[in-house]
């Protein structure tokens, strides 16, 4: 028993078919991170940013949740301890598959955002450089955190670090700040590391488990959960 701190990336949706970046065929190999994931991107071509968004949420709408997320829905509802989950991911499939408080640090692509005065309202499904802040008439963008922005709920984040004796970090190539730096500051706070990848990242963890997130998962799920006999309350 314990806290479990789990950090999710792009590879857990991957099987859901939603694009990772950095893969081969990944988002980054045809967009221009600098053009639509900055502020200075949006900036001087919101239309562009607006399209790629727009595509982003028009895929994640039509995703399914995937048996990792299943997986890690079940742990959260299940295990005794506390399990804090955290996503760099955009889209609603931990949310779907029945994951409750879900850190999204990264944003999401159900909000929208004001430029100018910082309103957040639910997005539409398209938005254009047109779409107005319905407090301010501003500026509408996505609610994603680009490069150059603040994180969101950083400091439930290192409090939950602070806490771990098991840190997970699931399907991430670990080169975005801070993110990349979890594994390291709860090694540090005498947490046990654990990554859950198609193939190692190169991070700083105690133990790897390699292969797709669907099947690894479910089975370190159903691991962790018969270290408590009679404790798990379904199946
Ligand atoms: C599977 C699988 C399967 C595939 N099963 N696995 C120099 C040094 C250090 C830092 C910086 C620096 N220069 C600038 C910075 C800071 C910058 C940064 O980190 N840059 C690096 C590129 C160097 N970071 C920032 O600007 C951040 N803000 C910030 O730092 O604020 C200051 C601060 C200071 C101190 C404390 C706190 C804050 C903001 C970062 C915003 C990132 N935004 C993006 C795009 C927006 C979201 C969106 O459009 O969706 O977020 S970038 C993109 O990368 C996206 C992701 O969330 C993020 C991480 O990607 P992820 O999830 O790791 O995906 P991939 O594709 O990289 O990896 C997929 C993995 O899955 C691979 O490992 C596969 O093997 C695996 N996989 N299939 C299991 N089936």
């Amino acid at each position: 028993m314990g806290t479990i701190v789990v950090l999710t990336g792009a590879g857990i949706s991957a099987e859901s078919g939603l694009g990772t970046f950095r893969d081969k065929d990944g988002l980054w190999t045809k967009y221009d991170l600098s053009e639509v994931a900055t502020p200075e991107g949006f900036f001087h071509n919101p239309g562009l940013v607006h399209r790629f968004y727009n595509a982003r949420r028009a895929n994640a709408a039509g995703a399914e949740a995937n048996a990792a997320h299943r997986a890690l829905a079940r742990l959260q509802r299940d295990y005794q301890g506390e399990v804090v989950l955290i996503t760099q991911n955009v889209d609603d499939l931990h949310e779907q598959a029945g994951s409750t408080d879900v850190i999204h640090m990264h944003g999401q692509l159900s909000g929208a955002l004001c430029a100018d005065c910082g309103a957040r309202w639910p997005a539409p499904r398209e938005m254009q450089p047109e779409t107005p802040c319905p407090t301010c008439d501003g500026r509408a963008r996505p609610d994603i955190v680009w490069f150059g922005e603040m994180p969101y709920q950083m400091e439930r984040i290192f409090d939950a670090l602070a806490q771990a004796d098991l840190f997970v970090a699931i399907g991430t190539s670990g080169t975005v700040y801070p993110a990349a730096g979890f594994v390291a500051e709860a090694a540090q706070n005498g947490a046990e590391t654990l990554e859950i990848n198609l193939e190692p990242s190169g991070g700083p963890f105690d133990r790897i488990l390699t292969g797709p997130a669907s099947k690894v998962i479910a089975d370190w799920v159903d691991a962790m959960l018969s270290e408590t006999p009679g404790r798990e309350t379904r199946a």
